[in-house]
Order: structure tokens, then C-alpha cells, then sequence
């Protein structure tokens, strides 16, 4: 496995445990960091050993503390034009593993933005959101402006990407931010029932569910309605729907196949 500067990542049973590891500067993202956030992401997505990428913050006190300010003060509008952050969550969205947020501490500016970006967000009661960038005088530019909408309607974002607030764990389940709020204690435990509970279905069906919900979410009804049809399709070519079927039928586990 790589080495790395700014995370540890760890592979156990099908999952990929990337933590960024800054607590000195809040797991800050850096340029070094979400350079390598990326590889660990072209890694996972080429491994069929991974179905699935946990991120976490190390140190307790954060998940991520949004982009690094030095090198966004540093940065001109040419430089926020490239696709940097956005690109890099857009890609984790669009990435074929489950991905889940295990989110204690401070998730700000771009820390809840790649939380957003995930499949699955687990918090604790410690855990505090916010898209603070406009006291930058800058505004979420890495898919916030659009997943936080997306998530918990626009009213709730529109209230959250204005005022700034930050808010713990506990509301964020209530608006639907967050899938899972649990007590620190039991968050890793919470996460790997999660994953071992997707990982439990064959792999195929789970890409492509992922798939038609993420891409059906941003087209008409009607062309989301295509994408499931064309995802099924294709789940109906798969050794694995045989196999599921047939595992009922017989009243047994059933075995899925490898990607
Ligand atoms: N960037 C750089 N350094 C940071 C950051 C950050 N985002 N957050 C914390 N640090 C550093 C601090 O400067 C400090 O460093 P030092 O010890 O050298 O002084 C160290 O981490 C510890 O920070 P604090 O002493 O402030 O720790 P506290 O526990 O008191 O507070 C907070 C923690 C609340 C997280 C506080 O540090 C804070 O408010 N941080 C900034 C949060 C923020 O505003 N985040 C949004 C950043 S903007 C963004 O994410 C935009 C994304 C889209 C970009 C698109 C570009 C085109």
C-alpha cells in the first residue's frame, strides 16, 4: 500500500478505511491531502477487493476542517475554476464502491462537503456541521451549494449556507443531513454494521442501484426512469440476479459473485 503524508488507510473485509490525518490543523484539506484523497479513491475503485471507502477524521476533535485558508488565500479566480475539490467529490460521488462519512468533530466549508458527497453520513452527538465560507467572503464551491439542497431542501441549506450556523450531529439526523446518529462510542461499530449489511448483497446490484439513484436524481423523472430501467437491465444479465432468485426459492443465503 502507498505511503502517505496527510492520511492512513487501512483495508479490512472489503472495506477501505481512509483517515485524514492533520489534527494539528483540524484535518484541514490541503492540496497535498485531497491529492491524496484522490489516489486512495483510483486505488479503491480499481481493487474488486474494496466494495467499500469509509472517511474519517483523525484525532477526535474533527472530521474535516474545510479547505486549507492559507492556500485559498493564496488562490486567484483562475484557480477556482479548475475542478480541484468539486471535481475530487464529484468523482466520489460518482466513485462505483458504497462510500460512508463517519463524521465526530468539526465537518466546515469543504469537511461537509466531501461528508455530502458520500453515500451514507454516520454522526455523533460531538459531530458539527457547517458551511461557514461565507465569512471567507467566498461561497461552498464543492457541491455544497447543490448536495446540501439536495439532501434537506433548499430552505434548510438556503438557512445553513447564509446564517453559517453549525450544528451538531443530533440535528443534523432531524433535518436529514446525517443517515445514522449514534453515541461516539459505538460510531465505528455503527459504520461497519452498515457496511456489512451492504456488503451482504451482490456487489453488481449495489453499483448499479447506486448508480441509477445518484444519476436518476439530477435528470427529468422520465430519463431517471430510463437509468433505472437500463440499470436493471443490466442486473438481469448478472450471474448474481440467478443466483439471489434462486437463493430465496431454495431458502438458503445466497452466495454472490466477486466484481
Ligand atoms: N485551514 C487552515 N488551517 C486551519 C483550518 C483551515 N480550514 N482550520 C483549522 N486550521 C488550523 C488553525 O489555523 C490552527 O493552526 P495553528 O495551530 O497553526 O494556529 C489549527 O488548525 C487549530 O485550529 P484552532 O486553534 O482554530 O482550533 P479550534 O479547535 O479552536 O477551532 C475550528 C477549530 C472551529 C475548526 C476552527 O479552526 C475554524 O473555524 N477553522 C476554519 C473552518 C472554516 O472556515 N472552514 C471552511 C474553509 S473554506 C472551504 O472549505 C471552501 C471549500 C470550497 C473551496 C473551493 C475553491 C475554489
Amino acid at each position: 500500500m502507498v505511503d502517505y503524508m496527510n492520511l492512513t488507510v487501512e483495508k479490512t473485509a472489503g472495506v477501505m478505511w481512509l483517515t485524514i490525518n492533520r489534527p494539528e490543523a483540524r484535518n484541514a484539506l490541503d492540496a497535498q491531502t485531497l491529492t491524496e484523497i484522490n489516489q486512495v479513491f483510483l486505488d479503491a475503485e480499481s481493487d474488486n477487493d474494496v466494495r467499500a471507502v469509509v472517511i474519517q477524521g483523525a484525532g477526535g476533535k474533527s472530521f474535516a476542517a474545510g479547505a486549507d485558508i492559507q492556500q485559498l488565500h493564496e488562490r486567484n479566480a483562475l484557480g477556482a475554476l479548475i475542478p480541484g475539490m468539486q471535481g475530487l467529490y464529484t468523482q466520489i460521488e460518482n466513485c462505483s464502491k458504497v462510500t460512508i462519512a463517519a463524521v465526530n468533530g468539526y465537518a466546515l466549508g469543504g469537511g461537509c462537503e466531501l461528508a455530502l458527497a458520500c453515500d451514507i453520513r454516520v454522526a455523533t452527538k460531538n459531530a458539527k456541521f457547517g458551511l461557514p465560507e461565507l465569512n471567507l467572503g467566498i461561497i461552498p464551491g464543492a457541491g455544497g451549494t447543490q448536495r446540501l439542497s439536495r439532501i434537506v431542501g433548499k430552505g434548510r441549506a438556503l438557512d445553513m449556507v447564509l446564517t453559517g450556523k453549525i450544528i451538531d450531529g443530533e440535528e443534523a439526523e432531524r433535518i436529514g443531513l446525517v443517515t445514522y446518529f449514534t453515541e461516539e462510542a459505538s460510531l465505528i461499530e455503527k459504520v461497519e454494521k452498515v457496511a456489512s449489511d451492504i456488503l451482504k448483497k451482490g456487489p453488481v446490484a449495489v453499483q448499479l442501484a447506486k448508480l441509477a439513484v445518484h444519476k436518476g436524481y439530477d435528470v427529468d423523472s422520465s430519463t431517471a426512469m430510463w437509468i433505472e430501467k437500463l440499470s436493471q437491465a443490466v442486473a438481469f444479465s448478472t450471474e448474481d440476479k440467478n443466483e439471489g432468485t434462486l437463493a430465496f426459492l431454495e431458502k438458503r443465503e445466497a452466495v454472490f459473485m466477486k466484481r
